[in-house]
Order: structure tokens, then C-alpha cells, then sequence
């Protein structure tokens, strides 16, 4: 490893497409710190990773949901520091024997992965809140681990529609302390980038412990 990787500030556009694995045993060693993003299916997940690093084709996305089968590990700048683009849940095209294997290998990840920081749960702001966000979002306060909102897809509304979207949810999550951050996003105007890399570079680069 390169030495300077362990104190050079952490760079969103370094980002590297690292592996794709289909369970966790297939996961790059369980070290250092990463910042994983989920959400539905088709809710814009690699979108958002795309426009956070500024790189447009990092992650695949597509018009057609469950374009992302695998857990995509992309590595940043710093040593054992990475964004991970998880599998969209709810895509219901897919058989139920194939719906139930990803959402193990899903919760393994989930319920597993010592280096995980926080998880960034992206939403649509017209959709918010589904039953699989609301159970996320309780799987987080249960595990005590930090959660960033990316309420995306701004751009399809008008900024007053937008606000009031963002105070219905805001009001919704009141009594969850898990929620870290809830950010107004678009992966299309970039609205909502730079607050979402500063909290980011903050998980990533915090000193936090390994999860207990
Ligand atoms: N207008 C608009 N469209 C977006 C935005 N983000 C994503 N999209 C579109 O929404 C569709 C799905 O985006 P993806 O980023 O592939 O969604 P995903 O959550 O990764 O989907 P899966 O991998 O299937 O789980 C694509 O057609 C994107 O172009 C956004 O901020 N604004
Ligand atoms: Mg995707």
C-alpha cells in the first residue's frame, strides 16, 4: 500500500471501482471504514454515488430496476476507506428464491461488516418512507448506526413541493436519533453534493471504533 494513502484528505473523485461480490464472504477484508448506500430499487443509489464522486460511470445505473445485483466496492484515496453501492431492495420482477437470496446477503452485510461507518438510505422525495426505508431505518436505530437521508430526484419537483416533502419526512423521523443527516439531493442539478461528501469525508474519517 502506498504510504501517502494513510494522510492524504480524502478525494471523492479518487474513487476506483474495487469488486463485485455476491455474498459476504466475497467482501474486500473487513478493515479500515465504509460508508455503504441503500434504498429501493430504482431510487437513484448509483446515481447518487456517481454524482458524489463526479464520476459518471462509476456505478452502473439504469432505467430498469435492479440494475444493481451485486455489493459494488469502490475504494477511495486512504487506505481501506470505501463507498459501497448496495442491491436495491422491493424490485419485483425478480423470483421470490431470488428476492430472498439477496435480502440475506443483504442483512449479512448489514448485520456483519465490522467496517461499516453509517449508511446513506436514498429515497425518493415523491416516494418517501416505503415499508423496507421505514424497517432500514429501524434496523439502524436498533444497531445504533448513524443514517444519512438522500431524498433525490429533487429536480422532479418545485422547491416548495420539495420543502414540504422534506418537513413530512423530517416530522416522520423526529424521534429517531440515528438519523444523522437528511438532505434535499439531486443527482441531476447536483443539489445537496457537498453536504453529503462533508458528512461523508466525517464518517470516513472520524476515529470511531470498529462496531461492537
Ligand atoms: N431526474 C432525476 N433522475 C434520477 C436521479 N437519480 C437517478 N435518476 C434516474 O433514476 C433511474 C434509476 O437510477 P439508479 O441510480 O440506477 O437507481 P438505483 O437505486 O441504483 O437502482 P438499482 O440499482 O436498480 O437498485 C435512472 O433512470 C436514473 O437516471 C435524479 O436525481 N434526478
Ligand atoms: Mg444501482
Amino acid at each position: 500500500m502506498d504510504p501517502d494513502l494513510t494522510k492524504k484528505s480524502l478525494s471523492f473523485n479518487s474513487a476506483r471501482f474495487l469488486i463485485s461480490a455476491p455474498r459476504l464472504e466475497d467482501c474486500p477484508l473487513d478493515a479500515g471504514a465504509e460508508v455503504a448506500f441503500a434504498g429501493r430499487s430504482n431510487a437513484g443509489k448509483s446515481s447518487a454515488l456517481n454524482a458524489i464522486t463526479a464520476i459518471g460511470k462509476l456505478a452502473r445505473t439504469s432505467k430498469t430496476p435492479g440494475r444493481t445485483r451485486l455489493i459494488n466496492f469502490f475504494s477511495l484515496n486512504r487506505e481501506n476507506t470505501r463507498l459501497v453501492d448496495l442491491p436495491g431492495y422491493g424490485y419485483a420482477k425478480v423470483s421470490r428464491d431470488m428476492k430472498d437470496d439477496w435480502q440475506k446477503h443483504l442483512g449479512h452485510y448489514l448485520n456483519d461488516r465490522q467496517s461499516l461507518r453509517g449508511l446513506v438510505l436514498v429515497m425518493d422525495i415523491r416516494h418517501p418512507l416505503t415499508d423496507f426505508d421505514q424497517m432500514m431505518v429501524e434496523w439502524c436505530e436498533h444497531n445504533k448506526l448513524p443514517l444519512m437521508i438522500l431524498a433525490t430526484k429533487a429536480d422532479k419537483l418545485k422547491f416548495g413541493q420539495a420543502k414540504t416533502s422534506m418537513l413530512e419526512i423530517a416530522g416522520k423521523l423526529k424521534a429517531f436519533t440515528c438519523v444523522a443527516h437528511l438532505i434535499m439531493f439531486s443527482a441531476t442539478s447536483k443539489r445537496g453534493v457537498d453536504e453529503c461528501r462533508v458528512a461523508l469525508t466525517d464518517w470516513l474519517e472520524g476515529s470511531k471504533e470498529a462496531r461492537e
